[in-house]
């Protein structure tokens, strides 16, 4: 095989997010989030588990950015709470809230790390949920005062808004599993519109008051196939790309939600009477940069019903196919306007992997991001503008309803001691950085 060198300003990076990762859930002032008040309702997340304590990273900062300097990581990906800087979601700022994100951009300045900021990874001040949450379009409002306050807080130069809002929609509003843990299509496209507008607004606030900066979504996107060719799955493909892809892509990079789909949830939800004059111009100002998030395809059969063509990973949602990253970044190439694309999160779980000797031998892991990586080379080649990759993720976390046991991390965390030790994919994931190019 030919030898596959990135480019030499390429960004290669580790993600992660604040509930996740930072623990301290009480400390220094910050509000309830909806996560808190999910995670403690039986049976919501497995083992009872919850991101009270999570990889401790809230008193762990120093030691957190010195691994990432050792690892050599060119970029820094993290979300910021919400109700740590607002803690009832409006008004007041937490100064002490506000700090410890300074205290992290200032060290990755120093360490030469370039840092991505995520405004909303899922973790929504309780007040606001109590106003009516994501259903209430008075949300984006308080977001865009919230995306405001972070803007003249930070020195950042590239941010994200709303981290998949699709996994917010189904997971959230659709199916319950995630915080609010709402079970309900007709609320969920309400919400959809709104946190869809939310975006709009808070990258409208950025361009106005810090011109030079840069913004955009982080959507997870997943390709949808037949599984079969010729089976008569072709308008299921279509119908399913709509409410995986299309319905968070076709609003902000054209200006209007795509038609079947949207005739679809007027069947099921009040979405549309929601959308007023002027929101799909707010939702559709120019995003800087699109963050991609890939982690797994969907394969149809003739009903329309997923089925699995590929081997999975310990959570089956996740079906194993790299090729469907370099088909997503092709695609938006072809059918989207051209903006540059950030990898934001991609990787795999795996359960714990420590070795008699202490170590942490997660091949299988080293395998998905080769392979991944070798999909994005593949984009590159094919002229899509990638600048940079953030692998999922930088220490083994709360991975939601999935709890502790489900490890995405590069650097294992002892939890009972919260010791990390780097994986072989971490030791790899250096030596990639270091050489730029895949062996
Ligand atoms: C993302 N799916 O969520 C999130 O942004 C991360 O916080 C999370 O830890 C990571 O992926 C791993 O799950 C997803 O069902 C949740 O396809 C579900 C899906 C995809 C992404």
């Amino acid at each position: 095989m030919p030898e596959q060198r990135f480019p030499d300003e390429f960004v290669w990076g580790a993600a992660t997010s604040a509930y996740q990762i930072e623990g301290a859930t009480e400390e220094d002032g910050r509000g309830r989030s909806i996560w808190d008040t999910f995670a403690a309702v039986p049976g919501n997340v497995k083992n009872g588990d919850t991101g009270a304590v999570a990889a401790d990273h809230y008193h762990r900062l120093g030691e957190d950015l010195d691994l990432m300097a050792s690892l050599g990581l060119r970029g820094y990906r993290f979300s910021i709470a919400w109700p740590r800087v607002q803690p009832d979601g409006a008004g007041a700022v937490n100064q002490a809230g506000l700090d410890f994100y300074r205290r992290l951009v200032d060290g990755l300045r120093e360490r030469g790390v370039h840092p991505m900021a995520t405004l909303f990874h899922w973790d929504l001040p309780q007040a606001l949920q109590e106003a009516g949450g994501w259903e209430n379009r008075d949300t984006a409002e308080r977001f865009a005062d919230y995306a405001a306050i972070m803007f003249d807080a930070l020195e950042v130069r590239d941010w994200l808004t709303i981290n998949e809002p699709k996994t917010v929609v189904d997971c959230g509003y659709r199916w319950g599993i995630h915080a609010p843990g709402v079970q309900d299509e007709g609320r969920a496209f309400v919400a959809l519109h709104h946190l869809l507008l939310a975006h709009g607004r808070a990258s409208r606030v950025l361009h106005e008051a810090h011109p030079g900066r840069r913004i955009g979504p982080a959507l997870n996107l997943h390709p949808t196939y037949a599984a079969e060719p010729f089976t008569g799955a072709d308008a299921a493909v279509w119908h399913q790309d709509g409410l995986e892809n299309r319905l968070y892509l076709d609003p902000i990079f054209t200006g209007a939600y795509p038609e079947d789909t949207l005739a679809w949830i007027a069947e099921r939800s009040p979405m549309p009477d929601r959308i007023l004059d002027g929101d799909l111009a707010v939702i559709s100002e120019p995003i800087d940069v699109l963050g991609v998030q890939y982690y797994t395809p969907h394969f149809l059969d003739a009903e329309g019903n997923r089925v699995h063509k590929h081997p999975t990973a310990q959570l089956d949602w996740l079906e194993i196919y790299p090729r469907g990253l370099y088909d997503t970044l092709t695609r938006l190439k072809y059918d989207y306007p051209a903006v540059p694309i950030v990898i934001t999160e991609n990787g795999v779980p795996a359960p714990d992997e420590v070795g008699p000797d202490g170590g942490v031998a997660d091949g299988e892991r080293v395998s998905f991001l080769r392979d991944h990586l070798a999909a994005v080379h593949d984009a590159l080649a094919e002229g899509v503008p990638v600048e940079g990759y953030y692998v999922w993720s930088l220490l083994d976390n709360f991975e939601w309803a999935e709890g502790y046991d489900a490890r995405f991390g590069i650097v294992h965390v002892d939890y009972a001691t919260q010791r990390r030790t780097p994986k072989s994919s971490a030791l790899w994931y250096r030596d990639l950085i270091s050489s730029g190019r895949l062996a």
